[in-house]
């Protein structure tokens, strides 16, 4: 999800603080008691299949049929002394000894085709897979050596912990719709089996662990803030682009990535461009890293791409008004914007801090205006107390605040909440500067935009891409 430059000023100004996300729903207690019932039937049948395991140790993952259940017993046989012997190495074995009392299933069983176990049922030892390391510039090598800040990076386990985690969900999420969608699936169709999936595999529990933003899947010409409101017809074509851009977070810690989605192969080019624009800004980012000097490396790289499309060849352009942007806690928007153009601020990358990288390559004349009709919203978190006068806006705000806090929400994620005739109340919170309305970005009609986004955490010795996957 991209923070916006002001789309509809005149020329550069302040980035608007984009929210993301959205919580979990009661109404949508379905899902819920869904994947619970799952994980405990998938417990019970690990226990009885546990002998049967045994013998088959270290047996392959096999992609289990619909309900997928049946694969449980497919695991690692992992309760057994050779994996605490492992962790008793690394010093919180005291921990480890504790969570592992009476395992309750093995240490890694296999997800279900199509995903439906929670991710923290398949890593029981509630250790999550670290992104993609890389070492930070010749200047700050000496960081890896030091044990100081290798100190510094344990103390922050935890809370790494529950990004990789969301992390995991993402890849897992995505990587599946790679292999679902269709031409002729309706965006509606897409995004819900998407966020039913996200739901169910981060165990979605309030604002706990949950979806951290509406799904964007913006076509072609418009680059970004675009979901489908209850009752859109459109229907993805196999000459469409889409930009899949959504978001998980556990415990606050939020996940913003994105990829783009085609059918046909003459857009191939276009994608690569984009794809190595964000792999550059990903290179370029660190501690004490300008990051003007990251939107110049990334213009360098994606504009010295050309693409040839029905016959008419394009240079690729950034969208000069799109930016990266720093991600805190709950917050999908933090402070810094990322460029993606040279000319920005010379403000540094600082250890410790979350960055969403994205990049957007487009046919068109490399610049968003806001069009369209509104689907997301996010809680404007400068405003302090508002008095409201109309009693249903009230109402309105304290189911937003209840279900998303600071996250993005949608339309169709205050639907199936149950809410009806809001759009009165919603446009009273967004007059009274409560709410900020996202509309959606879009470049000249006709052209085609692409986007590539990972988040990246800015650990003391080195950086992590921490949604890096086989897939980009
Ligand atoms: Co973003």
């Amino acid at each position: 999800m991209p923070a916006a430059k002001d789309p509809n000023a005149a020329e550069e100004s302040p980035s608007l603080g984009l929210p993301a996300p959205d919580g979990a729903g009661p109404s949508g207690g379905d899902d819920h008691k869904a994947s619970d019932g799952l994980s405990k039937a998938q417990k019970k049948r690990q226990k009885k299949k546990q002998a049967a395991a045994r013998k088959n140790a270290g047996g392959s993952s096999v992609p289990a049929d619909g309900e997928g259940l049946e694969d449980e017993g497919k695991v690692t046989d992992n309760d057994a002394a050779p994996s605490e012997v492992k962790e008793g190495k690394d010093g919180d074995m005291l921990k480890k000894k504790k969570k592992k009392r009476k395992p309750k299933t093995s240490q890694t069983c296999t997800q279900t085709d199509p995903p439906t176990i929670p991710v923290k049922d398949l890593f029981v030892d509630g250790k999550f897979p670290e992104g993609e390391w890389q070492s930070y510039g010749a200047d700050n090598v000496w960081r890896e050596k030091s044990d100081e800040m290798q100190r510094r990076v344990e103390l922050q386990e935890d809370m790494i912990n529950d990004a990789r985690q969301a992390a995991e969900v993402h890849r897992q999420v995505r990587q599946y719709m790679q292999g679902y969608i269709k031409p002729g699936m309706t965006m509606v169709h897409i995004c819900e089996t998407l966020e039913d999936m996200v739901r169910k595999l981060i165990a979605e529990n309030g604002l706990d662990a949950g979806i951290a933003f509406p799904t964007g899947c913006s076509l072609n010409h418009v680059a970004a803030h675009w979901t489908p409101n209850t009752g859109d017809k459109t229907v993805i074509e196999y000459d469409d682009v889409m930009k899949l851009d959504f978001g998980t977070h556990v415990n606050g810690r939020i996940i913003d990535c994105a990829y783009t989605h085609t059918f046909n192969p003459m857009f191939d080019p276009l994608l690569e461009a984009v794809r190595e624009a964000t792999n550059t800004g990903i290179r370029e980012t660190g501690i004490d890293v300008r990051l003007c000097d990251v939107g110049a490396a990334i213009q360098e790289v994606m504009e010295s791409h050309e693409v040839e499309i029905r016959g008419k060849t394009y240079q690729v352009r950034c969208v000069r008004n799109l930016n990266g942007h720093s991600v805190a806690h709950y917050l999908v928007h933090g402070a810094n914007s990322v460029p993606i153009v040279k000319g920005g601020e010379a403000t540094r990358m600082e250890e410790g801090e979350f960055y969403a990288i994205e990049t957007f390559g487009t046919t068109g004349r490399g610049r968003v205006v806001d069009d369209l009709e509104c689907s997301h919203y996010l809680k404007n978190g400068a405003m302090g107390y508002v008095p409201l006068r109309m009693p249903r806006a009230k109402q309105l705000l304290h189911t937003i605040n209840t279900h998303f806090g600071t996250l993005g929400f949608c339309r169709r994620y205050l639907d199936r909440l149950g809410e009806t005739k809001y759009l009165m109340a919603l446009r009273n919170l967004c007059d009274s500067g409560i709410i900020d309305a996202c509309p959606p970005l879009c470049d000249t009609k006709g052209s085609y935009v692409a986007q590539f986004e990972h988040t990246v955490y800015l650990h003391p010795t080195k950086k992590e891409v921490l949604s890096r996957g086989d897939d980009y």
